[in-house]
């Protein structure tokens, strides 16, 4: 099941939002900054404590942290590729970061996610694609599984609303 929305993810209520995090986890702007401003300081803590034992989050992968005042239980943080025209693997990388964090839901029995269009910010990945990558790296991995996820995709800006429109 895949929803389309337009808004500020912030505002979700399900299990889990999806932040387009940096490697360093330390917070930065965009979708990255309104997630750590409503949530509080507690996932910014538990983001350290994350790097300090594991090292930074390397591009593609994801982890998780609770959500702190927000309206959800947890936040999946995890970092989209830069756009290099093309030639640094970033539709992989893409599609990666849809999937890992597809499967932590997995493995905590999410029933709800939602996401951002992770790297069409300042990450500059051409909008079009991303959302193509985005869309059959969801429907992939939801029709290859058993699991009951929701996928709620949050648009921020009108133009990536109108992509996921025609594309679902
Ligand atoms: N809710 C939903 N989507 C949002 C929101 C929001 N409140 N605010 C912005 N967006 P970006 P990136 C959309 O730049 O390209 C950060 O500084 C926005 O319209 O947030 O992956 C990190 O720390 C865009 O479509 O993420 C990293 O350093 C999408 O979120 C870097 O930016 C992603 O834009 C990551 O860059």
């Amino acid at each position: 099941m895949i929803h389309l929305q337009q808004g500020d993810i912030t505002l979700f209520e399900g299990d889990a939002i999806v932040n387009a995090a940096n490697s360093s986890l330390q917070g930065g702007g965009g979708v990255d900054g309104a997630i750590h401003r409503a949530g509080g300081s507690v996932i910014l803590e538990e983001c350290a404590a994350w790097v300090r034992k594991n090292g930074v989050l390397p591009t593609g992968k994801a982890m998780i942290t609770s959500a702190g005042n927000l309206r959800c239980n947890w936040v999946i943080h995890t970092v989209g590729p830069v756009w290099n025209n093309g030639l640094k693997d970033e539709d992989l990388l893409l599609s990666s970061c849809y999937i890992n964090s597809l499967h932590i839901c997995r493995e905590k029995k999410m029933r709800s996610v939602a996401f951002p269009n992770i790297s069409t910010g300042a990450y500059r990945f051409p909008k079009p694609d991303a959302a193509e990558v985005a869309v059959a790296s969801v429907q992939n991995f939801l029709s290859s599984g058993e699991d009951d996820i929701e996928v709620t995709f949050i648009c921020f800006d009108d133009h990536n609303y109108r992509l996921y429109q025609k594309l679902l």
